[in-house]
């Protein structure tokens, strides 16, 4: 079968800039205003109120939205796509903002100016040889939409969905190699902005939203991507999978509590979404999860056959670190939209991230193993604040370091017999984080010189880790051809 391919991974909201570009129509990404980091939880950054989105429209002076600038990757896409094309990289992943073809989500015919954009986009990157996997949206959902529906919520956004990635399909079909509808399809449950449009409310108790808001939103993501890949088979060629975060949960020790909380956790905080996608049902220990909740979700005559009969090719996933469940509550850290535990045996980013390459051989193994489906690695790499030295040199040998552990495991995994399509390094060229919003969580091995509020020359420079991903990826195509 074909070899691994070995990429790289942005997101619209995170890379491109053009806030003001044919005349695109505001998105949730757009509403998110920068705020000095005081915890790893990004709660502010993240679970956006009805008066945060009335700022957005009304800024005061000095307020700084980051998703409205991105690392102004269409300021500079050719020299982006020169450097892609120097790594030497097989596939490369970016997401289209809805709100550039259909401002409103609801307009009757496209932008056309916006759909040429990505037209040209996705030309070079398929001139240079590099093979393109689409996330339909990555949390960028038009603002009409959820100020006049409430997103995801509202059954209503899958038929307009589906309007907009009929387009897509329609206009960039032949280019397309993997189609993905929805980036950590599992970020609905903790991070409901982003994942599905909805406002926290801060009259409410707890988290601010209603857990049966969240499962409506779910149960129509889940229904729109099962429609997408319904739709989609009969007009492309290309592959389609469902992705999720994997949070690969450690019991903090050999307690049985330990265990079965680490088994709970991890049925509710990921499985529970691939098993949709990927075997096409909802599994039996959400019954139990929606009765102790009291949630109701609504199932429309069809929709279990409609998500019986259009699962998932692949499973992607995120990964970026492990994560400790403990019965008693422990010392807190933080990671990849959850706050965990702390793991006595790894050590962490400033963020709080605990890194741990063997985590990743083993959700590889487990993913693979409950599926028997190709999975593929849709996002890793590590946020540093990588510092611009003197001559544009950036010595991130910690970076080196982290992927190339972390490559050492994948190879394992796939020595163990996991079937792994492809690999797409996260961020690969600098961008603005989706957590915190900020520019100096750097992931890429190409340096972009901004900084927090948006200052800077948004020049590119090449990480010392660039020759190291560039020369890895020549050896992984010379192996095969020997
Ligand atoms: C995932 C998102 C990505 C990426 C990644 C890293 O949830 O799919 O958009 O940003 O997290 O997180 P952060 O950018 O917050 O460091």
């Amino acid at each position: 079968n074909m070899r691994m391919l070995w990429g790289g991974a942005s997101a619209s909201s995170q890379y491109e800039g053009g806030f003001e570009l044919f005349n695109k129509g505001m998105d949730t990404q757009d509403c998110r205003r920068y705020i000095k980091r005081i915890d790893n939880a990004t709660t502010s950054t993240r679970l956006l109120t009805k008066a945060d989105i009335e700022r957005a429209k009304h800024p005061l002076d000095g307020d700084f939205f980051p998703g409205r600038k991105g690392s102004e990757g269409l300021l500079h896409i050719d020299e982006d796509i020169e450097y892609l094309s120097e790594l030497g990289i097989d596939i490369y992943r970016i997401s289209i903002a809805w709100s550039r073809i259909f401002p409103t989500g609801e307009e009757e015919t496209p932008n056309e100016e916006a759909l040429n954009m990505y037209g040209d986009i996705l030309k070079k990157l398929k001139s240079k040889g590099i093979k393109i996997y689409l996330s339909l949206t990555h949390y960028a959902l038009p603002l009409a939409l959820v100020e006049k529906y409430g997103g995801w919520k509202n059954r209503k956004l899958i038929d307009l969905y589906l309007k907009y990635a009929k387009v897509i399909f329609e206009r960039f079909g032949e280019y397309l190699d993997f189609v993905v509808p929805f980036n950590e399809i599992n970020t609905g449950f903790f991070s409901p902005f982003n994942g599905l449009g909805l406002l926290r409310d801060e009259n409410r108790k707890g988290s601010g939203y209603d857990l049966n808001d969240i499962f409506a939103g779910l149960h129509n993501q889940f229904i729109a991507s099962a429609k997408v890949i319904e739709l989609g088979k009969k007009m492309l060629k290309a592959s389609f999978g469902c992705m999720a975060a994997c949070f690969c949960y450690y019991g903090y020790s050999c307690n049985p509590l330990d265990q079965l909380k680490t088994l709970q956790y991890e049925q509710i905080n990921q499985w529970f979404f691939t098993d949709v996608l990927a075997a096409g049902e909802y599994p039996y220990y959400m019954k139990k999860y929606f009765r102790d909740n009291d949630i109701k979700v609504e199932f429309l005559p069809g929709d279990r056959e409609i998500l019986r009969n259009n699962t998932a090719d692949f499973v992607g996933f995120s990964y970026y670190q492990s994560n400790v469940c403990a019965f008693e509550e422990m010392e807190k850290t933080a990671g990849n939209l959850v706050v965990s535990t702390k793991n006595p045996y790894l050590k962490a980013n400033e963020w709080g991230w605990q890194i741990d390459p063997v985590g990743m051989r083993i959700s590889m193994n487990k993913i693979y193993d409950r599926y028997k489906k190709p999975v593929m690695i849709t996002e890793n790499s590590f946020g540093y604040n990588d510092v611009l030295e003197e001559g544009n040199i950036i010595n991130d040998d910690y970076r080196i370091q982290y992927l190339n552990d972390h490559f050492e495991q994948i190879k394992l995994a796939i020595d163990d017999g996991v079937e792994c399509l492809a690999y797409l390094l996260w961020g690969i060229v600098d961008i603005v984080s989706a957590g915190s919003l900020e520019m100096t969580k750097r992931y890429g091995v190409v340096y972009v010189d901004a900084d927090n509020l948006g200052n800077g020359t948004y020049k590119r420079y090449k990480k010392k880790s660039f020759k190291f991903y560039k020369e890895f990826i020549e050896k992984e195509k010379n192996v095969v051809k020997s």
